[in-house]
């Protein structure tokens, strides 16, 4: 990594994927952010210090249409062409409720989101990456992919695929120098996660009630401190949870 290393982020339009974009170009590094919401890359732009302005390239883009990205990356001007880091961290979880009770177009749309947006990512930025001869893939997964609880359903299958396609990639590119990591948080607070997995903000504040989760700061700085090691070190996989979570053991329910 040096200074005109570029960082495309996806989901930069709020939560973790802002805070990482504020971070990078906080060190100097150019950011191409990425999100569908206008409206909000506008606002980061014009949230971050004037002097950094150059630094930032913000496009709309949607993961799930892989012609839009296929557009979008010959369109990247030349100064924010060379990718050095890709952070796939857009995602959702939709519903909490027992299977039965599921949406199933919901369930698409995270398998859309989630893993194949990842996919669609991938894919379009690794050539370039290859040709130069450096890179390094971010996928952000979740401790859902780890551990079931009633309601993840297939938010948390998807993030299950989020760690072995990442472990998988990791092993294909190996011998080119590239680097692959699959960051895979707890619950993080100061996001817009509950928000649109409840559609309730109300019940949405109360999930993080009496928790002191992660931040979307924390989750920048151990991404930040993952790209910025040195070019032998690769972080396979990172779980990180807040203190006041950890796990459970298996549940009876009994007659
Ligand atoms: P937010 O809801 O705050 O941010 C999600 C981001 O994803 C938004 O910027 C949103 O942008 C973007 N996004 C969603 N769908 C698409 C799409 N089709 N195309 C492009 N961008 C999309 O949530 P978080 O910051 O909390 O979540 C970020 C990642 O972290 C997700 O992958 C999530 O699964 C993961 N995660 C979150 C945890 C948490 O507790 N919050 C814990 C563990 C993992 P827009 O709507 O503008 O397109
Ligand atoms: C988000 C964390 O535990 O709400 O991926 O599924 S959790």
């Amino acid at each position: 990594m040096n200074r005109d290393s570029v960082v495309l982020v996806t989901g930069a339009t709020a939560g973790i994927g802002r805070a990482i974009a504020t971070r990078f170009l906080a060190e100097g590094y150019k950011v191409i952010a990425t999100g569908r919401r206008t409206e909000r890359l506008d606002s980061l732009y014009h949230s971050i210090p004037q002097d950094q302005h150059d630094q930032l390239y913000i496009a709309q883009l949607d993961v799930t249409d892989h012609v839009e990205i296929g557009n979008f990356i010959s369109s990247i001007p030349a100064d924010f062409k060379n990718i050095h880091v890709l952070v796939n961290n857009a995602g959702l979880a939709l519903g909490l409720e027992p299977a039965y009770k599921a949406e199933l177009l919901e369930w698409f749309q995270m398998i859309d989101t989630n893993i194949k947006g990842l996919m669609n990512m991938t894919t379009a930025v690794l050539p370039g990456m290859i040709e130069r001869q450096h890179g390094h893939i971010f996928n952000v997964g979740s401790v859902a992919g780890t551990y079931p609880y009633p309601g993840s359903n297939v938010y948390g299958s998807t993030k299950a695929f989020v760690h072995q396609y990442t472990a998988d990639l990791r092993t294909s590119l190996a011998n080119t120098g590239l680097r692959v990591s699959s960051i895979e948080p707890g619950m993080i607070s100061g996001t817009e996660f509950s928000n649109v997995r409840l559609k309730d903000d109300d019940r949405a504040k109360k999930v993080y009630e009496g928790i002191e989760a992660l931040t979307p700061d924390d989750m920048a700085e151990t991404i930040f401190w993952a790209a910025t090691l040195p070019a032998h070190v690769n972080v396979n996989t990172l779980e990180v949870m807040p203190v006041q979570q950890a796990f459970s053991s298996p549940t009876f329910y009994r007659k």
